[in-house]
């Protein structure tokens, strides 16, 4: 079993990812990539059961991950390194022409761990629910679990996914929400209020759970609360902060999607601390 302690230094390693890949394209997403770092590094390194070298595209066998607001490909391609799943070397490929890093996660380019292209926001909660009930329909034993952004789930699609899974009672689908608060135009309440955000899952039909996206305990305790089979899709509303780890990043949605010119990058890597040797 993974301790906290080897989360944190994993997180501060993916967070260092997730600058220097940003960093060395000149574009990309790091705030909602440094807001979701430490829920995605417990998913794979302590919740999902999932096996690296024996993945395959379907997902067989394994649990699976969608991440449905694909602009937090840093976040994941750096998981997806550091598990195992293609050379850490490789993240310093992100955004070039011809490299299997992709801007927003692709499958042609056959990325080992990736099952799902996205990018296009709204769409990969409805995939995770068929994938969801596609395992459930062949015995396989296996959960999805599916990453929405909090301003993603001001799409429509979000709801009719919602309203699907219910209907079908796809409680091996567990879904989690980062909730920033922050969105591309600002404060999501400021550009499509979503309101009780925990009311209306519940009213969906979804099983309901809120934890701190910061807190180790909190983000494991709030997975294994969701792994309960009770005819329920599960949503998780992680409570998180843009730019987490970066002091001018945090809370900043002009962190959404821009990258940190060199002595930015700079700063930004004094404040996280190297823990597993960068790429
Ligand atoms: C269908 C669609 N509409 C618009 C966009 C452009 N877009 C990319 S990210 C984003 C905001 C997403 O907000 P959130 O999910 O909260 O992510 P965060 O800013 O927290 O990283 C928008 C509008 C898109 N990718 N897809
Ligand atoms: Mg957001």
């Amino acid at each position: 079993m993974v301790s906290i302690e080897e989360l944190s230094a994993i997180a501060s390693q993916v967070r260092r990812d997730i600058i220097r890949m940003v960093s060395s394209a000149a574009c990309g997403h790091p705030g909602g990539s440094l807001s979701s770092t430490d829920v995605l590094t417990a998913l794979f390194f302590a919740v999902m059961e999932h096996n690296p070298s024996e993945w395959k595209i379907s997902t067989e066998g394994q649990d699976a991950f969608v991440l449905s607001a694909g602009h937090l490909a840093p976040v994941y391609y750096s998981v997806l390194a550091r598990s195992g799943y293609f050379p850490v070397s490789e993240l310093g490929t992100l955004r070039q022409l011809g490299s299997r890093l992709q801007g927003h996660p692709s499958v042609s380019e056959g990325l080992p761990g990736i099952s799902l292209p996205s990018g296009s926001l709204g769409q990969g909660l409805s995939a995770a629910a068929g994938m969801a009930l596609g395992k459930r329909l062949s015995g396989d034993p296996h959960k999805v679990y599916c990453l929405c952004g909090d301003g993603e789930s001001e799409e429509g699609q979000i709801w009719e996914a919602g309203m699907f899974a219910a209907h079908h009672k796809i409680d091996n689908l567990i879904a989690f929400t980062d909730v920033n608060g922050l969105q591309i135009d600002g404060a999501t309440d400021s550009v499509t209020a979503l309101s009780d955000l925990g009311e209306k899952w519940l009213s969906f039909g979804w099983e309901v759970i809120e934890a701190d996206g910061h807190d180790f305990a909190s983000i494991l305790d709030a997975f294994k609360l969701a792994g309960s089979a009770n005819g329920k899709p599960k949503m998780i509303l992680f409570h998180t902060h843009m730019g987490q780890g970066v002091d001018f990043m945090t809370d900043n949605c002009e962190w959404h999607g821009k990258a940190p010119n060199q002595q930015q990058s700079e700063t930004a890597l004094s404040q996280l601390k190297e823990t597993l040797g960068d790429y």
